[in-house]
């Protein structure tokens, strides 16, 4: 017998919003490189995840979900995804078991299937699904389109991560190891920390608030006593906005600034001082030129 050639690939996380697509890639890698929340669109940048195995690698990529723009935001998100879409092996197409299977998920359907490359269905949130409600779903995710498989999930609980696994590695054409041994991300480490600022920032606010929140890290120190020093901004898009971001004496911006501190010092296994500021950037979501400062 000669020896097994080594399988690697591309595989992206595609569903509308809000269906568990970065709790999942944080399940693969087994550590937060995606942040994630409640509130529709979170994601906003497609996020490698890499999971290396004996003979095999796997390069997630996380996307936006897919949904009608109403931003030029909006918009440039579903480009992040159709362009992903383009270049991957295999796709995970995601649905959520406890929300019915509507117009938003045919949408996504007929997108993967489009491309031709082989698609596996995930049905997510198992957990929160009764029996009944489980059943129905797989069926209605059998009539969406023509799948290598259907499979249900908790990504939160880690319930059959590890099978869908395995069904990911057949999918893999032979290729090379992309990444080095344990490198579970390319996401830079200054993108990371403005994201955990975002995520409890999205925790903490409502209605369009999470919409219209952009972080950037300013400035990392690294001190001679040892506690990394970490300066950002969060930016708003109206100047009422940035009240409520704030809060009462100060009290909302504390109150991100100790979770994302907390978060931040368990990722990085290091003290943090993080000292945030408040911006105003004028609808940034509709104006190109911020978008691309902010990244976008
Ligand atoms: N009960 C349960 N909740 C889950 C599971 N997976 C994700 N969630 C929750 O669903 C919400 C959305 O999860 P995300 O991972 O942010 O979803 P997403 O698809 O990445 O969302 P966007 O980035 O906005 O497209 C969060 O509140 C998660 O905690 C699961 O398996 N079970
Ligand atoms: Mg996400």
């Amino acid at each position: 017998m000669g020896e097994q050639p080594y399988r690697s690939g591309f595989v992206s996380l595609i569903g509308r919003p809000n269906v568990g697509k970065s709790t999942l890639l944080n399940a693969f890698v087994g550590r937060k490189v995606a942040i994630t929340s409640r509130k529709p669109q979170t994601t906003r940048n497609a996020i490698r995840g890499v999971i290396t195995g004996d003979g095999w690698q796997i390069v997630f990529i996380d996307t936006p979900g897919l949904h009608k723009p109403k931003t030029l935001l909006g918009e440039r998100l579903n480009d992040v995804v159709h362009h992903t879409l383009r270049e991957v092996d295999a796709i995970v197409f995601m649905l959520d078991a406890t929300q019915p299977v509507g117009s938003g998920d045919e949408f996504v359907a007929r997108a993967v299937l489009n491309t031709h490359t082989p698609a596996i269905c995930v049905v997510n949130k198992m957990d929160a699904a009764r029996n009944e409600q489980l059943v129905p779903q797989l069926q209605a995710a059998e009539e969406l389109g023509d799948w290598k498989e259907i499979i249900p999930v908790s990504a939160a609980r880690g319930t059959n991560v590890g099978r869908l696994q395995g069904l990911l590695v057949e999918q893999l054409p032979e290729g090379t190891q992309y990444y080095p041994d344990g490198m579970v991300t390319d996401q830079p480490r200054d993108v990371l920390l403005a994201e955990i600022v975002r995520e409890k920032a999205l925790q903490l606010t409502r209605q369009e608030i999470p919409h219209s929140i952009a972080v950037r890290t300013e400035e990392v120190i690294e001190r001679d006593d040892e506690i990394l020093e970490i300066h950002a901004t969060v930016f708003v898009e109206r100047e009422s906005q940035k009240g409520i971001v704030i809060g009462k004496g100060g009290a909302m911006l504390k109150e991100i600034g100790t979770r994302a501190r907390q978060d931040l010092e368990w990722l990085l296994g290091q003290k943090v001082f993080l000292v945030l500021q408040v911006k105003v950037q004028k609808d940034w979501q509709r104006d190109p030129r911020a978008l691309q400062r902010l990244g976008y």
